[in-house]
Order: structure tokens, then C-alpha cells, then sequence
């Protein structure tokens, strides 16, 4: 491996298994360190393809997501570190995937469990193709000032204390990734900050070795001193024992092998990587820190002796006149996130929507606050969820099982009305469901099942005003207005609609009262003695029964159900019911497998 530098402040990544908040941390960190590009230069989620919206500083941007390793590479062919997100099950056929890629030389493999015999290939590949792989089992790795891997280093709180943002002299290497975050800080205490920092991950096979970065950093003139950080379990020390002893290494290193503890257990340990257990002696970390002393390396007495140890060294290059100093910058305040900031009370937005009727939010759905539990268990029906939807109030159970008739009685009326006719055109001209249903529904209006609000309006208002059948029907004339909720293409005096009459019933016997629909049928004597087919028909019957439910109820105040007749609440009881009628039309003419289709010319009249 050895070589110098893998990131620069232009580097650029390729994001594999998108993870919104390690992205928005390396957008951050480059917009810390003042890099003119954001260091991610496109995202790869497998089988899906679009933009994603990130901020960079106080802008967002669209980073570019693509479906595949490949179609990545070659749309961002600079971008040649391969940032690798994916689960233990996929991390290793994506990293080899993307060492494959002739664009990529870095790739930084997340995931802890990956099979270390996949571990090995994947190493194998990657040495003799000249790439580098870190992990797996890793935070990353970060070049101050210049680049990071996805969570590297933590918060961008944690990131400035350590002065992460700007370059120092230290080049640090550990195999854990959470003892690097605590290491930034300690160097950045005793020295001028830490120039590179890698993870290798604590895996018994990690893709790059402590000796393999150490041996790079020798290389990279800005990295003064090396600090390491060891830990028990495997020989990987031992590698760097060897460049040391060979003279490989002309820098200090200061290196601590931690797990002195296990010494103190009976039986062998496993520490939290599984790299990290006590096996024979010379994986102690005892012996291994007393090679790396004897090989030349700074290596303290204890864990808690390491900054001093690293402070004294970097004091030294110092003195020596071999580390200049750094020159200070100060960092652009990153702008906080809306949720955050409102969430620890620092700012208020204005929300840009009003509900009241239901709640998601909490352990269960609630309708108008009532959890979905409690009507399950109170064997509460539709009529019910409308009340609570519609209306926002549990009504008495008379009132929600009329709106269960109303639905029941309109769900259909046969394939010859307009809705039904729409929606079996539309159904076997190859249309979808919702399609079949909507061009259904898109006929309900004043002359087909939409009269019921209008209906409800007019007789409420004759009737509040006290005007005689006469006064109103003819009044209305006079505007030119047919009265709503009055006349039927083919029901009559003489054949009534039996929907009317089971709506009456229900009503004369469980109203308190049944004022308006009474008036209605004052006015239907009234039209029909100017013609049979004038009956007050579904919509009209509907309408004045509502208004009777609403009054009767003492549940409605009189301005609310002012309110509820102005909006227009009542046709919904229609479109509801009707739904149900359409929904079966459009699977009908779909199980009969229907043609197009088209109008009979003969039933046409073709004329000038
Ligand atoms: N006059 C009703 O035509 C009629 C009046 C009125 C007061 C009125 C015609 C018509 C469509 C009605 C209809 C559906 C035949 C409602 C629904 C769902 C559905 C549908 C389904 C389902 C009348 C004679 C005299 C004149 C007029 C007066 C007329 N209409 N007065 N109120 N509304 N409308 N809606 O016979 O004094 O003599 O000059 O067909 O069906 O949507 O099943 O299909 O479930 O799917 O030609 O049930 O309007 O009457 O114009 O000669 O008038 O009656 O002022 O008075 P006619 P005209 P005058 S249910």
C-alpha cells in the first residue's frame, strides 16, 4: 500500500445504501472546512433512481441518486472513494463491485459481521489492484480540513472542539472507531490538531493495517508525528514493529496497545471487536506494547499517559523547529436545522397546515381524539367514524345508524345511471380502478345525487320562514329554479322510490322530531298534483332529513348547523355511498373481461 495522501479537499465520494444523516454530516464537515464542491458526489440505492435534497451550508442541493455501482462510477468519474453503508449481507459483493470500478481507489466498508473469508477476498483484490479498503467495521477515517467519512468524528460540535475543520501535524491510526473520536480531542488538546485519522475497524481482517497507514503517513510531508492506538487480539502490531525495527519509519510514533486489563480474567475475553480477544501471549497487549517500545516507538506507561506522551513528543518537534505553526481560522457557523432548533425551543415556524379531525401521532390513530382501540372495542360502525370524521362529535347511535342506511341505500341503483354508465365505459376502455371510479363519481352533481346540500338548504329555509308549498315551489319558479330533492326520471306517484320510504320509516320512529322532512313531503302533495313524477325523491329526502337530525339531535348548535348546510357536508353522503356502488361496476365489467365501449350510431341522431 504505503503511498501518501488518499483524500484531498476536492475529493469526492459515491454513497452507497443512502443514509440521510451520515451524508448531511460530510456535506457539513465540507462546508466547515470551506470546500468550494461537497465531497459527495452522488449517492447509489439499489434499484432506485431521482435526487436527493441535502444542504450544503444554507443552500440545498440535489445530489444525484443512482441504481447501480456502475451507472455511479460513470457519471461521477472523478469521485474515487467508494463510502460503503450497505449491511453485513450485501457490504461485501458491493465493495468488491466497486473496487472493480477502474474510478475507484478508496472504499470504506460501515458494516461490522461482514464474513471475514469475503474479508479476504476483498483484501486480496484490493492489493493487487493497488486500492485501498478501511473496515470493515469502521467509523472511517478524516483528513482535517479536507474530507471525512460519514459519521468520522461525530457531531459537528465534537468536529470543532477538535479543530477537525483545518489541517494540523499528527497523523493518527486506531482500530477502534469510538476511541478515535476520544483521541481527536486528546490530540487536538496537546498538539496542533490532527492532520489524517483512520479507523481500520476492529475486525480480525481489517482491509488496511495500523502498519499500512503509518508507513503512508511517513510519506505525507505535512504529518509530523504518528500516534497509534492498538488494541489486544491478532499480530497487526506486530507489522509495524517490523517497519519500525527496518527503519521504515522516520517519524516519532507514539503508540498505546489497549486491553492491558485481560490480563486480570481467568479466561480468555472478548472485548467488543471481534478482532479483540486474549489470545496467546504475544497478542497481549502487554507484549505488544513492550515490541513497539523496543522497536523504537513512544509508547507510555499507561492509557492515561498517552496524551502526556503525545504532548511531550509533539513539544519536542517543536522545539526542534520541525512542526510550524498552524495558522488559526475560524469556522463558519453551520446553520441549525429547522426540526432541531424548534425542537430545543430556539425558534418557532408558523405551520403551513390546520387539522383537527384525526391524529397520527401518538401510540395508536385517533378520529376527532377518539383512539382507534376504542372504536373496535365499543363495536362502533362507519356511521360512527363519519360522525367522528364529518362532525367531529360522538352522535347518539339513532343518528349514526341513519348515516349507515343513507350509505347503505345509495351504494347503488343500478348500471343505467350516470355514475355507474361512466364508470363502466371508463372500466372497459382499459381504465384502472381509481380512474373507473372518478369518472363516476365526476358525474354526481345537481341532477344526479348531488341535490342533497341544495335540497337541504331550500326546504330549510322555506320551512324556517314558514312558506307554504305554494309560496316556495312557485317563488322558485319564478327565479327559474327547480326545487331541489324534487322529480325522478323514473320513479312517480305510483312507483315510489322504496329508498324514500325506508328512509321516512326509519325516521318517523326514532327522530325526536321529523319537521323538515314533514314540510318536504308538503311540497311533494304540491308537485304532484302538478305532475306524477314530481315525488321528493332520494336527494330531497336525504336533504330534509339531515336537517331534522341536525336540529333533533341537540348535538348541533343553530350557527353549526348553518355552517354544515352552507358548506355543503350532505352530497358526501352520496359520494361515499356511490363509491361503493362504482368500485363494484368497475371489477364487474373487469371479471366479465367487457370490450370497448362504443355507442350504437343507430342510438344517435345525426342531424344538422
Ligand atoms: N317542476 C323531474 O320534468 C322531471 C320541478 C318542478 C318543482 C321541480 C325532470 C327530470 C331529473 C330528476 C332526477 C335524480 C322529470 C334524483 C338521483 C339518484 C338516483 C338517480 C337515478 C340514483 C320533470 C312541469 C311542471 C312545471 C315545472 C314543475 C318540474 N320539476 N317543480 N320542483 N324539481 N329531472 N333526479 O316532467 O307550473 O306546470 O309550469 O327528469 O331524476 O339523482 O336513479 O337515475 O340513485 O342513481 O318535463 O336516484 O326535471 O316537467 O319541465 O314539464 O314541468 O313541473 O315548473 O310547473 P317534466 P316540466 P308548471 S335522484
Amino acid at each position: 500500500m504505503a503511498t501518501g495522501q488518499l483524500f484531498s479537499r476536492t475529493t469526492q465520494a459515491l454513497f452507497y445504501n443512502y443514509k440521510q444523516l451520515p451524508v448531511q454530516r460530510m456535506l457539513d464537515f465540507d462546508f466547515l472546512c470551506g470546500r468550494e464542491t461537497p465531497s459527495v458526489a452522488g449517492i447509489i440505492n439499489p434499484g432506485s433512481e431521482g435526487f436527493q435534497k441535502l444542504f450544503f451550508g444554507q443552500e440545498e442541493i440535489a445530489i444525484p441518486v443512482h441504481a447501480g455501482i456502475e451507472a455511479a462510477c460513470a457519471a461521477h468519474p472523478t469521485a474515487d472513494v467508494f463510502i460503503n453503508f450497505a449491511s453485513f449481507r450485501s457490504a461485501a459483493a458491493s465493495s468488491m463491485a466497486a473496487l472493480k470500478q477502474p474510478t475507484i481507489k478508496v472504499v470504506a466498508i460501515i458494516a461490522e459481521g461482514v464474513p471475514e473469508s469475503d474479508t479476504k477476498q476483498l483484501i486480496a483484490y484490493a492489493r493487487a489492484n493497488n486500492k485501498v479498503v478501511i473496515g470493515p467495521a469502521t467509523v472511517g477515517g478524516i483528513q482535517a480540513g479536507a474530507f471525512k467519512i460519514g459519521d468520522t468524528a461525530g457531531t459537528i460540535d465534537n468536529i470543532i472542539q477538535c479543530k477537525l475543520y483545518r489541517p494540523g501535524s499528527v497523523g493518527f491510526v486506531s482500530k477502534s472507531g469510538g476511541m478515535s473520536n476520544e483521541m481527536y480531542n486528546t490530540v487536538a488538546r496537546v498538539t496542533d490538531g490532527i492532520y489524517e485519522g483512520i479507523a481500520i475497524g476492529g475486525d480480525v481482517f481489517p482491509g488496511s493495517t495500523l502498519s499500512d497507514h503509518i508507513l503512508r503517513f511517513n510519506n505525507i510531508p505535512q504529518i509530523k508525528m504518528m500516534v497509534v492506538l492498538g488494541e489486544l487480539g491478532g499480530r497487526d502490531e506486530y507489522s509495524l514493529v517490523e517497519a519500525l525495527k527496518q527503519g521504515k519509519v522516520n517519524k516519532p510514533v507514539v503508540a498505546w496497545v489497549s486491553g492491558t486489563c485481560a490480563r486480570l480474567f481467568k479466561s480468555e475475553v472478548q472485548f467488543g471487536h471481534a478482532g479483540a480477544k486474549s489470545g496467546g501471549e504475544m497478542e497481549s497487549a502487554q507484549a505488544k506494547n513492550q515490541a513497539l517500545m523496543d522497536a523504537g516507538a513512544i509508547v507510555p506507561t499507561s492509557f492515561e499517559a498517552l496524551e502526556s506522551a503525545i504532548k511531550e513528543t509533539f513539544e519536542k518537534l517543536v522545539e526542534e523547529g520541525k512542526v510550524s505553526p498552524i495558522k488559526e481560522v475560524t469556522p463558519p457557523q453551520i446553520p441549525e436545522d429547522l426540526s432541531s432548533a424548534i425542537k430545543s425551543g430556539k425558534v418557532r415556524a408558523p405551520t403551513h397546515i390546520i387539522s383537527t379531525i384525526s391524529d397520527d401521532r401518538g401510540e395508536e390513530p385517533c378520529y376527532a381524539g377518539v383512539p382507534m382501540s376504542s372504536i373496535i372495542e365499543q363495536g362502533l360502525g362507519v356511521g360512527d367514524v363519519i360522525s367522528l370524521l364529518w362532525f367531529k362529535r360522538s352522535l347518539p347511535r339513532y343518528c349514526t345508524k341513519f348515516i349507515e342506511i343513507c350509505i347503505m341505500l345509495c351504494a347503488d341503483h343500478g348500471p343505467c345511471v350516470s355514475g355507474a354508465h361512466n364508470t363502466i365505459v371508463t372500466a372497459r376502455a382499459g381504465k384502472d380502478l381509481v380512474s373507473s371510479l372518478v369518472s363516476g363519481l365526476l358525474t354526481i352533481g345537481p341532477r344526479f345525487g348531488g341535490a342533497i346540500d341544495d335540497a337541504a338548504r331550500y326546504f330549510k329555509d322555506a320551512c324556517d320562514r314558514n312558506l307554504t308549498p305554494y309560496e316556495f315551489v312557485e317563488g322558485m319558479k319564478k327565479k327559474g329554479i327547480r326545487v331541489p330533492g324534487i322529480g325522478h326520471r323514473i320513479k312517480s306517484r305510483d312507483n315510489r322510490d322504496k329508498r324514500v320510504e325506508l328512509l321516512q320509516k326509519f325516521a318517523r320512529s326514532n327522530f325526536p322530531s321529523v319537521k323538515y322532512m314533514e314540510y318536504a313531503v308538503t311540497v311533494e302533495s304540491y308537485t304532484l298534483s302538478k305532475a306524477n313524477n314530481l315525488v321528493l325523491n332520494v336527494d330531497g329526502a336525504i336533504g330534509s332529513l339531515f336537517l331534522d337530525l341536525l336540529a333533533g339531535s341537540g348535538m348541533f348548535t343553530k350557527q353549526e348547523i348553518d355552517e354544515i348546510v352552507q358548506i355543503g357536508y350532505l352530497n358526501g353522503l352520496f359520494v361515499l355511498a356511490r363509491s361503493i356502488g362504482l368500485i363494484g361496476h368497475t371489477f364487474d365489467q373487469k371479471r366479465l373481461k367487457q370490450p370497448l365501449y362504443r355507442h350504437p350510431w343507430e342510438d344517435v341522431l345525426y342531424t344538422k
